[in-house]
């Protein structure tokens, strides 16, 4: 056997896994305990049986890269009924993890031990799924359904003490688990045949039974009938009505509809592209991160500040230096601020706060990065500037610094150019909250070393982000996209579409934010500075700025906040700007279906993207799905912009590119290459490999 090591201590059976990474439960893991059970389950010497495991977890859960594809016998629930039907109890040695279809198959098991360190949680809501292989059956009857449904509810894991006090464990180890695990399964033995977890019924009592329908009703209002969340409720609410056989067949149906369900298979693309961003195509695992002991930011604006606090939150000492005393003690009267509010909504505790704040180092002048491992630069966003902190770093930073830029789209070559060191000069590039968002744009412009960018992405990771390498390009990914998203939001309101229209489109995609309520959120004058710097215009969005109406930070902008709101409301004003630019641009207003502005917001965001690829601005599509995943909340459970692509047809998305194309006479709007030729070949983005970038 490749995934399990049998060995007997006396009368007892040690059944060990060790499957890596994750012990997840594989057809050879499968196939393997399968035949440990049938054939130690009836050799007349074996009293009991352990199942332990090596690594860290004991068990990941189902194999995810499974799902969607033929099952191969046994099927996980075949061999969890072998499990709990075995003539012999049969314990489990749980240290690490024991997710999904690995807590399952301990609650088949007629014994667990926990380590104190391990935990215990059914994720599969967080894959669009339900336990599919008993979870949803026998852990309230274990643990009672209104302590069982939460957790599944949640996905989240609880920690050994809190399973030994629900009853979902029988132990917790302080020293060796395994131990304690054989001693279990002694006296099991020795008290005859044990009671499996399917035939518990005393949690289930009235009482439960009214207070699990409680939290399914209140469920049912908070997830907007999300179908993972209703099928979990009627699941769960089987205990109470089903016998047994009957509740697991309902679970296992309802699990397989969900397997099949776009949004799970979006959740499950999300779930592997974002462990593969850490594979960069041509740096190989050789090639080890620098140490990163103190860090440096420049610049004590809302950005400087943010990402100094992502340093001090890791535990990282950062100076934060400005030129003057007044810009520092602004920017740090900022952070103190920030911290403040987390420490009154209570999730931050004072010593907590002040031991962060402590971390974080006022200074002037650029002297004060001298002893920084790494140095990010959130200056103004003009060349010039950078140019002159970064020659000036050149001379001042230590050898082997990583000098990086939070540009969010200035060239980083010409940036590098500046100094001396460019195999150490590369983009960070957060976004705005930086203490906040997840995403990192790691931009690795030709001429930076290898190990230069591995430093950026562990640091990316230590400091809790998602670091996503990407080429050198204006904008990079997310911007670059984004700003494909606001010529066709101008486009839409020129050719008839109004604001509340465009933004209900997209919050009824599941966006949190429409475009203008966004723009209005952020400030319309940042985007008005920059196309104008670029010489660039766009009607509607100028015309809103000329009148002043930079968003809610002036109580309006495509809409109105009274008093302060925080949601807008339609403005009149606007709408008949808007008209009087339709009319000046000879455009003749329609009106435009939800769908229909839908797609031609989306569509020229995948076509960009698409056109990132061919220039090797992005190593694979999963990459630009995790950037906005992870900056601009597209919602999870569409995947990202070019699993969505691939959900609907790229061939779909060329022909109504070709004609919006010709509707509006925009030849920007024509399907890039790539596009045609994956839709030609009747492929998606997922059947492309990764470039080199
Ligand atoms: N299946 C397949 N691969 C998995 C996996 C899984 N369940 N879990 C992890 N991996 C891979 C992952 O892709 C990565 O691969 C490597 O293992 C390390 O993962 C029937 C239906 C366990 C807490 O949802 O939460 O059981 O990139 O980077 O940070 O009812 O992995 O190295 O090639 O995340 O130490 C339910 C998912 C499944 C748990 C470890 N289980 N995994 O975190 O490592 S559905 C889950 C995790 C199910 C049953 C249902 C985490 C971890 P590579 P990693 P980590």
């Amino acid at each position: 056997m490749e995934t399990v090591r049998l060995a007997r201590h006396g009368e007892i059976a040690i059944a060990t896994i060790d499957n890596p990474p994750v012990n997840a439960l594989g057809q050879a893991l499968r196939a393997d305990l399968a035949r440990v059970i049938a054939d130690v389950g009836s050799d007349p010497a074996v009293a009991a049986i352990v199942i332990a495991a090596v690594g860290r977890a004991f068990i990941a859960g189902a194999d995810i890269s499974e799902f969607g594809k033929p099952p191969v016998a046994p099927l996980l629930p075949d061999l969890l009924d072998a499990i709990e039907n075995c003539p012999k109890p049969v314990v489990a040695a749980i240290q690490g993890v024991a997710l999904g279809g690995g807590l399952e198959l301990a609650l088949a098991c007629h014994g667990r031990v926990g380590s104190a360190s391990a935990s215990f949680g059914q994720p599969e809501i967080k894959l669009g799924l339900i336990p599919g292989a008993g979870g949803t059956q026998r852990l309230p009857r274990l643990i009672g359904a209104a302590q069982a449904f939460p957790m599944m509810l949640s996905g989240e894991p609880i920690p050994a003490s809190r399973a030994l006090q629900l009853g979902l464990v029988d132990d917790v180890a302080d020293g060796d688990v395994v131990a304690a695990a054989m001693a279990l399964a002694r006296a099991l033995a020795a008290r005859g045949a044990p009671e499996p977890v399917r035939d518990m019924t005393a949690r289930l009592t009235a009482a439960d039974r009214e207070a699990f329908e409680a939290q399914a009703l209140a469920a049912t209002k908070t997830s907007g009938e999300m179908p993972d969340a209703m099928a979990l409720i009627e699941a769960v609410r089987g205990v109470f009505t089903l016998p047994f056989t009957e509740g697991l067949a309902a679970e296992r149906a309802l699990f397989v509809k969900l397997v099949a369900d776009p949004r799970s298979r979006a959740l499950r693309h999300v779930f592997f592209a974002e462990r593969e961003i850490a594979r960069v195509p041509g740096i190989g695992a050789d090639v080890k991160p620098r140490a990163i002991a103190k860090a440096a930011v420049i610049g004590a604006g809302t950005m400087g500040g943010g990402i100094a606090m992502c340093f001090a939150n890791a535990g990282i000492p950062v100076t934060l230096i400005e030129q003057e005393q007044a810009q520092i003690d602004n920017g740090m009267n900022r952070v103190a601020a920030i911290y403040e509010m987390s420490v009154t909504r209570g999730s931050l505790s004072p010593e907590k706060r002040d031991e962060r704040l402590a971390l974080i180092t006022p200074a002037l002048g650029l002297d004060a990065a001298a002893d920084a491992d790494v140095v990010i630069e959130a200056a103004f966003e003009e060349m010039g500037v950078k140019q002159q902190i970064f020659g000036a770093l050149d001379a001042i930073a230590k050898p082997g610094a990583i000098l990086a830029s939070n540009t969010s789209y200035l060239d980083i070559p010409t940036i590098a150019a500046a100094t001396k060191r460019p195999q150490d000069v590369l983009g960070m590039h957060f976004f705005s909250p930086a203490n906040v968002m997840k995403l990192l744009e790691v931009v690795r412009p030709d001429g930076v070393s290898d190990e230069a960018v591995v430093t950026a992405m562990a640091l990316g990771r230590r400091l809790g982000k998602v670091p996503v390498v990407v080429g050198n390009g204006f904008g990079f990914v997310g911007n670059r996209m984004l700003e494909a998203r606001t010529r066709a939001t101008e486009r839409l309101l020129v050719a008839g579409a109004l604001p509340h229209e465009v933004d209900a489109a997209l919050t009824g995609f599941g966006f949190k934010m429409g475009p203008c309520a966004m723009a209005d959120l952020a400030g319309n004058d940042i985007g008005w500075r920059s196309r104008k710097a670029r010489g660039k215009t766009a009607a509607v969005a100028d015309a809103i700025c000329e009148a002043g109406w930079f968003g809610q930070k002036t109580g309006r902008g495509y809409f109105l906040y009274p008093d302060g709101a925080r949601s807008g409301l339609r403005d009149p004003e606007v709408e008949a700007l808007i008209a009087r630019i339709s009319e000046e641009q000879g455009a003749n207003r329609r009106s435009f279906k939800s769908d229909e502005i839908l797609s031609r917001l989306l569509d020229p965001m995948v076509n960009e993207g698409a056109r990132i690829l061919e220039e090797g601005i992005a190593v694979r599509p999963g990459d630009i799905d995790v950037i906005w995943l992870n900056g601009y909340n597209w919602p999870a459970w569409r995947g990202g912009p070019m699993h969505w692509a691939d959900s609907v047809g790229l061939d779909i998305l060329v022909a109504r590119l070709e004609a919006q194309a010709a509707e509006m006479g925009d030849a920007t709007l024509e399907p890039a290459p790539l596009l045609r030729r994956l839709a030609a070949e009747g492929k998606g983005f997922a059947d492309l490999k990764a470039t080199t970038i």
